[in-house]
């Protein structure tokens, strides 16, 4: 597929097709779908509407898989926007270059050194920004933090990010960091996490980036949404059908999108509320109502989904005592822990989740939505957990997720998750698999990983109470299976 042949349907097509920019105002770290679908569709609409010099460089942080495709693409590839109603096609395009992160990490550092960069967004997920999820600083026994800090060409975001500020601290050119990440507060927790980097810098190398980092540098905070899966055979035969030309890299993305950004950007931003994004104070509420209402709620249907034998979430909201928990954990245990966004309706917005998570047409996989419980799960649980208990309730919804989790990535020996949990990836599968074949029961389990391992916080593992609830249920589910545990839960 070139530009031409795309740009030629797209006129007689009536395909959307955005005029490309001739030079990038943003570098993105994490080319994968979910930014394909997300900040290049508001960028898009941005340039479309009010132009400016905002195109992408998009770094891939290892794989070569959508650079090389995007790269004889001329770096278009569509988005099919899927819903039961039909499949609606279109051609962001704003990339002016991709590259492999892993493969030419000094480009990423030069390229964020490069004055006409203003913005640096990022999507490397929870598990991308090198932290400790007890203790929410950087992970400096984390052996790529050590080398990053010994120098050389850095392999970890943070450490691109602190070395890329280290060289453009020297022209001084102001600069915002975007993070684009589930995770809360995710301007200041960036932020902390480069702070504390170049902080950990021999002599006065850190001490100039760190003033320069006073004086020029935002890291304003953003709540990202939209349901993004990854791309299968059969996606890239549909658009086949549907445009006539193949695109080797399409992406999967429900119709809802939203975007709410802090406004505090150190060198200007593209118009991207041409594309709905919502610019407010109120970043940390939506970010909360999106992180505990939607993503909580979907760890649940995928956990108790996976465990009942079931490859989708919209397959898992079907079954009605799935939907009864997941209603349940929604209105009784995330609700109440939230501060709603001024003129945001709940029930309508609980009604919206609810058409998405049932979406059929999009098949959004519960292994893919297990995927790194550890890290999500920590953005998640702890605070809603401690204001259910703080207010004399057990947050028993919760505590079935926890141990849907548990059951999916550490079962205890003689258990047996099925295929959906076995395809979950976790970087504590390994660790948390071993506690596993050592403990005495779900009790002793919850203790061990919750208590002494404190994988959701320090907080969290003083609560003896939820930790005992997690370790019954996951008793439940060994002894007497998922549907049994769901009921004792609902009952409780
Ligand atoms: C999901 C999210 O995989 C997950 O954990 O909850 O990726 C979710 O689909 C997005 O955050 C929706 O914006």
């Amino acid at each position: 597929m070139t530009a031409l042949e795309l740009l030629r349907r797209g006129a007689h097509g009536g395909l959307a097709v955005a005029t490309s920019p001739t030079s990038a105002g943003i570098l993105h770290l994490g080319l994968g779908n979910f930014h394909r679908a997300h900040q290049a569709v508001y960028t898009a609409a941005a340039l479309a509407d009010a132009g400016g010099d905002w195109g992408i460089v998009g770094v891939a942080s290892r794989s070569r898989d959508v650079v090389d495709a995007m790269r004889s693409q001329d770096q278009l590839y569509t988005v099919a926007e899927i819903s039961p109603r039909g499949l609606s096609l279109s051609v962001p395009a704003v990339h002016t270059d991709v590259f492999v992160g892993g493969e030419e990490p000094g480009r990423v550092i030069t390229t964020l050194a490069n004055p006409s960069i203003r913005i640096v967004t990022i999507t490397v997920t929870e598990n991308g920004y090198s932290y400790s999820p007890a203790t929410g600083h950087l992970n400096t026994s984390d052996p790529l933090v050590i080398a990053d800090l010994q120098g050389g060409a850095p392999r970890t975001t943070i450490g691109q990010l602190a070395r890329g500020l280290q060289l453009r601290a020297s022209s001084g050119a102001p600069i915002t960091i975007l993070s684009c990440d589930n995770l809360s507060a995710n301007g200041a927790h960036t932020e902390r996490l480069v702070r504390e980097f170049l902080a950990l810098l021999p002599g006065a190398e850190g001490t100039e980036a760190l003033a320069y980092l006073d004086q020029s540098v935002a890291f304003p905070s953003s709540m990202v949404d939209r349901i993004v899966p990854s791309t299968d055979a059969g996606l890239r035969e549909r658009v086949f059908c549907a445009l006539g030309v193949w695109d080797e890299v399409p992406v999967p993305a429900e119709p809802f999108t939203m975007w709410a950004i802090e406004d505090r950007f150190a060198a200007g931003r593209p118009q991207w509320e041409a594309g709905g994004a919502i610019f407010t104070d109120e970043v940390d509420r939506y970010e909360q109502l999106k992180v505990r209402l939607l993503n909580g709620t979907h760890s649940l249907i995928a956990y108790l989904g996976a465990l009942s034998g079931v490859a989708t979430i919209p397959e898992a909201i079907g079954l009605s005592h799935i939907e009864q928990s997941a209603r349940a954990v929604l209105r009784r245990e995330y609700e109440p822990s939230v501060e709603v966004p001024s003129g945001l309706d709940v029930r309508e917005y609980e009604a919206q989740l609810f058409d998405r998570f049932g979406n059929t047409a999009l098949g959004h996989r519960t292994s893919q939505v297990g995927t790194d419980g550890s890290v999500k799960l920590r953005q998640r649980i702890p605070e809603p957990v401690a204001h259910a208990l703080d207010n004399g309730e057990m947050p028993h919804m919760i505590a079935l997720t926890v141990a849907g989790y548990l059951c999916s990535i550490a079962p205890l020996p003689g258990f047996l998750p099925g295929p959906f949990a076995e395809a979950m990836t976790d970087t504590a599968r390994g660790r948390l698999g071993e506690l596993a074949t050592t403990s005495r029961d779900g009790a002793d389990l919850a203790h061990r990983v919750i208590g002494d391992l404190q994988l959701f916080g320090q907080d969290l593992s003083t609560r003896s109470s939820f930790t005992a609830r997690v370790g019954e249920l996951v008793d439940i589910i060994v002894r007497h299976g998922i549907g049994a545990a769901i009921t004792d839960a609902l009952d409780a």
